[in-house]
């Protein structure tokens, strides 16, 4: 498998290269010191973060409001400022008041955020489709439609994990820094802006999950099953994207990084036109039916 992958991964990795990494901006990468997300790329991480935020605000004003009750308590009933203390134990409207309440927050959140996931999980017709298999410890891709089919390794796996001078050599080769270790893989995922991508997840020996959080994405790569996500990144929105195996899998599972590129239609053309390899193919999808019968 992986002397195959490596003359595949070569071409892929050759033009993957000229294509995208050196004239795409970084755009989906966690940076240091920085909390919250990163920048959406999808109309699904568009969705997630307004969601966040109102969600942020809710809980703002019922820990304040929780606080205010608590302040109130300590300052108006404490044993010096109320020595005799009321004796009852039941008060019907304030319990009715403190169950529906809830329900109708509760409520409220549900009609939001439940939209959100029913259209994350509402797979639409792929424009473009794509296969992508965990492995301990890597990502493999098939392009059914396209033929085409390679291996993504992360950048230093050969190098036992390590940021050695020939690793911090080959991140420069493929257009990255340094400081992208341990996130770029030798071979991306490219993908056309404009477009709904369809990835079909699934694993090969343990479960993995495949993520790209600037899309708003994530799927347990589970041996055995076929699931499926879908994003489609905003045009002008080109660029690189990082992603990381999501679901603890063995030793190697903080290095199989994912890598998508999003490049415009045009450079999606030339990028298959020079990456399709000839030779035998088995559509996964023909798999998938043969599965549902
Ligand atoms: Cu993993």
């Amino acid at each position: 498998m992986r002397l195959r992958t490596l003359l595949t991964s070569l071409s892929v990795a050759l033009f993957g290269g000229a294509a995208s990494a050196q004239d795409l901006e970084i755009i989906g990468a966690p940076a240091q010191g920085k909390t919250g997300f990163q920048p959406a790329a999808t109309e699904l991480m568009r969705d997630i973060q307004w969601l966040d935020g109102m969600l942020l605000i809710l809980i703002t004003a019922i820990s304040l409001f929780v606080v205010a009750l608590l302040l109130i308590c300590i300052v108006r009933y404490n044993k010096r400022a109320n020595p005799e203390p009321a004796n009852f134990t039941h008060n019907t409207p304030i319990e009715v008041a403190w169950t529906v309440v809830p329900i109708v927050i509760l409520v409220f959140i549900g009609a939001f955020s439940l939209p959100v996931l029913f259209k994350q999980q509402e797979i639409p017709e792929p424009e473009v489709f794509v296969k992508a298999t965990g492995y301990q410890w890597y990502w493999g891709y098939e392009y059914p439609d396209q033929e085409i089919e390679f291996d993504s390794y992360m950048v230093g796996s050969d190098y036992g994990n390590q940021l050695t001078p020939e690793v911090s050599e080959q991140l420069a080769e493929l257009g990255y820094e340094d400081e992208h270790f341990l996130l770029a893989t030798d071979t991306a995922i490219v993908i056309p802006t404009g477009k709904v991508v369809v990835v079909q997840v699934t694993g090969a020996d343990v479960i993995h999950a495949w993520t790209i959080p600037a899309f708003g994405v994530k799927q347990d790569a589970v041996p055995g099953r076929l699931a499926e996500l879908w994003f489609e990144v905003d045009e002008g929105m080109e660029g690189i994207y990082f992603g990381q195996c999501s679901e603890l899998c063995g030793l190697s599972h903080a290095y199989m990084p994912i890598t998508v590129k999003a490049v415009t239609q045009e450079q999606y053309d030339a990028w298959v036109a020079e990456t399709q390899v000839a030779g035998e193919y088995v559509d996964p999808r023909t798999l998938r039916l043969a599965a549902a019968e």
